[in-house]
Order: structure tokens, then C-alpha cells, then sequence
């Protein structure tokens, strides 16, 4: 018997943007140029060694389109983290990543862990959001923000780590020994399947809406 803590993780942000590509190279470390469009949401999981225990990410990505918009709550509901992408070559996405925060902080769980990433960090000489801008947005929302780029794997480890080890505003350190509920840690025999926390057969069939 191995302890394993899950944290689920969602990611939002516009189309585009790159949240496939983060979580393709966080998960399997590979970059595809020609990923399609997320039709409602994939979920993959990835699980790291952490001292003597494991820790289990259960990510879920979005999907973009505005036409899948209306989803997102059963994907961020229940989150302990999310982690809210924008492209730095698109002031559009980063407008639109500052819905998505809003919508969290109305909506979203309560004390839920928010880490922005600025991807495709590698165009940083067509880039059109400054660095500088999306420091001073996170820090008024006591977020971490970090650029990335899936393409050259910049930055994408260093994401969810961070995730692990931040503090949410109120100071609780959510990692190990939190009370959040979705950080609890659940003792599992290491190749135990834990139970998703909601009904896989729901999202099964809004997929194929
Ligand atoms: N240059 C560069 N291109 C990237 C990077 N990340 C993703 N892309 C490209 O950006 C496009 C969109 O990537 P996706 O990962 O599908 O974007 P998404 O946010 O998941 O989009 P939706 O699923 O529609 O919400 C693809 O052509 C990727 O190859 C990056 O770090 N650098
Ligand atoms: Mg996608």
C-alpha cells in the first residue's frame, strides 16, 4: 500500500491557446503541430512520486469554443485547481482568460487554487501581451502565472508543481495535509482505479452533443 493523493486540475482558457498541448506535454511529453480542436473535454491523469507517496493529477481540459462554453461548471466544479490559459501572440485570449476569472470567483469552488500560464512562449518576438501585464493581473487575484510553451516543453513541469505547492489568498497551504476536499488523500493499493468524482457516463453523452 502506497498513498496516493489526487488533486484534480481543469484547465480553461480560449480556443486555441495551447490547453491540449500543455497537458499532451505534461502527460506524455510529446507536442503534436497538428492537434485538433477539443470537442467538451478530455481527461487524462498523470501521477508523480512525492517523497513516499504519489500524487495524482486528474486533469481535465476544456474545451474552448464559446459553442461548448456552457460545460465548463461541470469540469470546474469540484476542482481544487485551475489552471487558466491565454496565448501571449493574442491580447484576445488574455481578455478572455479575465472572463474566465471572473466566472471562477462567481461560480467556481470556493478557495479554488488559480495558476495562469501565458503559452507559446517560444513566439515571444510576435508577442502582443507583456509579461509585465499578466504579473500585476495575477498578483490582484493572488494567482501564480507562469509562461509556457508546450512546443519546446518550457515551463509545463514548473506549472504543476507550482500547482501543488501554492498558497491559496487566504495563505492555506494546499499541498500535503490540506483540509481541501479535493486534496484529501485517499489510501489506495498503487493500481487501484479511484472513482472519478462525477459521472463519466454524463460527460460521455453532452460529448456527443
Ligand atoms: N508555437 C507554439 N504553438 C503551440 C503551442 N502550444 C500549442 N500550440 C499550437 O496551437 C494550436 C492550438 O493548440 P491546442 O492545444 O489544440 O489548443 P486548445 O487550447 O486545446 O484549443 P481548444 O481545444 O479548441 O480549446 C495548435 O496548432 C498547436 O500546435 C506552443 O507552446 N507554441
Ligand atoms: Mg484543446
Amino acid at each position: 500500500m502506497m498513498a496516493i493523493r489526487e488533486l484534480k486540475v481543469c484547465l480553461l482558457g480560449d480556443t486555441g491557446v495551447g490547453k491540449s498541448s500543455i497537458v499532451c506535454r505534461f502527460v506524455q511529453d510529446h507536442f503534436d503541430h497538428n492537434i485538433s480542436p477539443t470537442i467538451g473535454a478530455s481527461f487524462m491523469t498523470k501521477t508523480v512520486p512525492c517523497g513516499n507517496e504519489l500524487h495524482k493529477f486528474l486533469i481535465w481540459d476544456t474545451a474552448g469554443q464559446e459553442r461548448f462554453h456552457s460545460l465548463a461548471p461541470m469540469y470546474y466544479r469540484g476542482s481544487a485547481a485551475a489552471v487558466i490559459v491565454y496565448d501571449i501572440t493574442k491580447q484576445d485570449s488574455f481578455h478572455t482568460l479575465k472572463k474566465w476569472v471572473k466566472e471562477l470567483k462567481e461560480h467556481g469552488p470556493e478557495n479554488i487554487v488559480m495558476a495562469i500560464a501565458g503559452n507559446k512562449c517560444d513566439l515571444s518576438d510576435i508577442r502582443e501581451v507583456p509579461l509585465k501585464d499578466a504579473k500585476e493581473y495575477a498578483e490582484s487575484i493572488g494567482a501564480v502565472v507562469v509562461e509556457t510553451s508546450a512546443k519546446n516543453a518550457i515551463n509545463i513541469e514548473e506549472l504543476f508543481q507550482g500547482i501543488r505547492h501554492m498558497r491559496h489568498p487566504l495563505g492555506t497551504k494546499m499541498s500535503v495535509g490540506t483540509r481541501h476536499p479535493s486534496l484529501q488523500p485517499t489510501l489506495l493499493p498503487a493500481r487501484a482505479q479511484p472513482l472519478l468524482q462525477f459521472p463519466a457516463s454524463t460527460t460521455q453523452s453532452r460529448r456527443r452533443t
